[in-house]
């Protein structure tokens, strides 16, 4: 099998805008799964609500497009019934984090065997532009006309403390480290978290000073930081560059999971 193999050709045209970085997403994540050898039938891919989370709609295998913010826990009810099935979950910062922030957390805690890719694209997309928990302070959003004010998640750290025993972030323009990311994620028992740091060129960037996709990709590459070179930084006593997010795998351990095949 292939990547084509798991794509679903009769649902094109598809709903991205150009220049979107959905589709890169959901490229490595079927790179990812191709690369470990999975089957159509053995494999769910779960979303809630957001242009992030019509990306299954694209996968040929069964899928289940929920509510806004129950991914998690739709997908949690799936591996628990079935724990022979591989659960994928595609989702973005609004779905997560906003309205789905308490079933992130404790999916987290119980670290149920699933992958969750989080497209963190830092605002609601679908919706058209409002502030989610990851627009950084000062950007504008239609929610936050002079700048937000307030501080944001981070997504990977959160999941990091609520126990995921997987957690990596990279962006849309590192797509060999995050195909290799996701494949991590998708051979570790229990949950895994990888965040994808993704350009909304339509309600995002033509709004933060980043009209063009080449701007937004260039500022993703630019300033991410790799979390071995800040932990590095910090240990010598060094500022972090502002403005820079962390990069690379996070945490990898073994705490029990739930829903783990037997
Ligand atoms: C209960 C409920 N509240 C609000 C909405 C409207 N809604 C649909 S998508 C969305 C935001 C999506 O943002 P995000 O998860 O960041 O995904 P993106 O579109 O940016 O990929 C909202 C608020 C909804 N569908 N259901
Ligand atoms: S609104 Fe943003 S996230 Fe949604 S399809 Fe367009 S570019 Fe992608």
């Amino acid at each position: 099998m292939n990547v084509e193999d798991w794509f679903r050709t009769d649902r094109l045209p598809h709903i991205y805008c150009t220049g979107c970085g959905n589709g890169t997403v959901i490229n490595c994540t079927l790179a990812a799964v191709t690369g470990m050898g999975w089957k159509q039938d053995d494999t769910v891919f779960v979303s809630g609500i957001g242009c992030s989370s019509r990306a299954p709609g694209y996968i040929e295998t069964d899928s289940l497009h929920t509510t806004h913010g129950r991914a998690l826990a739709f997908a949690t009810g799936v591996k628990m019934a079935k724990p022979d099935l591989n659960v994928v979950v595609f989702t973005g910062d609004g779905d997560l984090a906003a309205i789905g922030g308490n079933h992130f957390i404790h999916a987290c805690r119980r670290n149920v065997d699933m992958t969750v890719v989080c497209m963190n694209n830092q605002i609601y997309g679908m919706t058209g532009g409002q502030g989610s928990p990851t627009t950084p302070m000062g950007a504008q959003s239609t929610t936050t006309p002079y700048g937000s004010a307030e501080p944001t998640f981070d997504l990977a750290e959160l999941a990091v403390a609520a126990g995921a025993n997987y957690v990596a972030r990279w962006t849309a323009y590192h797509v060999k480290e995050l195909t290799r990311a996701i494949t991590a994620g998708l051979q570790t028992p229990g949950l895994s978290f990888i965040e994808v740091v993704t350009q909304c060129p339509t309600n995002y960037g033509r709004r933060n000073k980043q009209r063009k996709v080449s701007e937004m990709v260039e500022h993703m590459r630019s300033h991410a930081l790799l979390v071995e070179k800040k932990r590095r930084l910090e240990a010598e006593g060094r500022a972090i560059p502002e403005g820079m997010f962390t990069v690379g795998e996070l945490v990898r351990r073994s705490r029990p999971a739930m829903g783990v095949r037997r």
